[in-house]
């Protein structure tokens, strides 16, 4: 029978089929053999081995189309990026370093800034702005809003609808920013525990500790993920950063050195440097490309 991995807890996996029944299975033979790790989203053929107790074994791995890291699931079609403009306070450097890990995965992302509501100094216009500009889809709202009407209408509701429609997209982003509200939001029933944000540090309290897949709706399917705070880009040689800054490839072909990587070079010689200093790319992304440049460089974690 086929099915697909929603969750895996404990060396279980829990495998929903197309009947709508899902089995917990262990993975015995080929997985420890081949030393593969099923993920949350791996479609698999199983063996019923009682329909009773809804129990299985995992026996074969249909191929992945990509696989995550972190946060670890398979076959994504698309990242959506949470943060909340405060409670907590967004880290915009390890946003950039999330963008930077999705880009190299070639995974299309949405930037979603979450509690608009309790944004009192505009801040949000400014996350929007630096992240529009940097080429991305920019979302903001609140799902979740304490004081928001219980006729339930929430405009960004129909927006995120609108971006995850008939695709798998994993929500990625810290602890408390509302990703479990964001799933329970767009599920029909409440799924997901939502976490309350500690008083005194205004920080996440670690909820969700497994990531685990919903269907929405249609084929629509959405990955629920742990919040997590830092990110440490590997994998690339420093001179590769810069293509996955993709706002900075409509400047470099203006630069004067071939394979510029706009670190060293003065101004006249750099146009992505002339482009921060004209405010045409974000200085804060800028700033950020330099620190993971320099982390690369010398290979060392922050
Ligand atoms: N004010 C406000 N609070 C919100 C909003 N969305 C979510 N929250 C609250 O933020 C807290 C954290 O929400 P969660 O959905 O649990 O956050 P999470 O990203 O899933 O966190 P982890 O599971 O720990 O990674 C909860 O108390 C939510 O009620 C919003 O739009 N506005
Ligand atoms: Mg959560
Ligand atoms: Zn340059």
């Amino acid at each position: 029978m086929l099915g697909k991995i929603i969750k895996g807890i404990g060396g279980f996996y829990y495998v929903h089929t197309s009947g709508g029944t899902v089995y917990e299975c262990k993975a015995k033979g080929i997985f420890r053999k081949e030393k593969i790790k099923p993920l949350p989203g791996d479609n698999v053929e199983i063996t019923v081995l009682s329909e009773e107790k809804k129990e299985g074994n995992i026996d074969r791995l249909l191929e992945r189309k990509n696989e995550l890291i972190r946060p670890a699931a398979s076959n994504v079609d698309g990242a959506l990026i949470v943060f909340a403009v405060k409670d907590p306070e967004p880290n915009l450097n390890l946003l950039d370093r999330f963008l930077v890990y999705m880009e190299m995965q070639d995974i299309p992302v949405t930037v979603f800034f979450n509690k608009t509501d309790l944004d009192r100094d505009g801040s949000c216009k400014r996350y929007c702005e630096i992240y529009e500009r940097a080429g991305y889809r920019v979302l903001s709202g609140s799902v979740d809003d304490p004081k928001a009407a219980p006729d339930g209408s929430n405009v960004v509701e129909e927006e995120l609808r609108e971006i995850l429609r008939g695709k798998t997209t994993i929500l990625a982003g810290p602890s408390g920013v509302g990703k479990s509200s964001v799933t329970n939001l767009l599920h029909r029933d409440e799924v997901m525990e939502v976490g309350s944000i500690s008083e005194k540090i205004k920080r996440g309290k670690h909820t969700t500790r497994h990531t685990e897949l919903f269907n929405l709706f249609d084929d629509t399917y959405i990955l629920d993920t742990p919040g997590f705070t830092s990110l440490y880009v590997t994998g690339l040689e420093p001179t590769e950063l810069k293509n996955y800054f993709p706002e900075f490839l409509r400047f470099e072909q203006d630069c004067r050195y071939t394979g510029c990587v706009h670190v060293g070079e003065r101004e006249e010689l750099c146009a992505v440097k002339r482009a921060v200093k004209e405010g045409e790319i974000a200085w804060e992304r800028y700033e950020d490309y330099l620190q993971i440049y320099e982390e690369l460089k010398s290979g060392k974690r922050r």
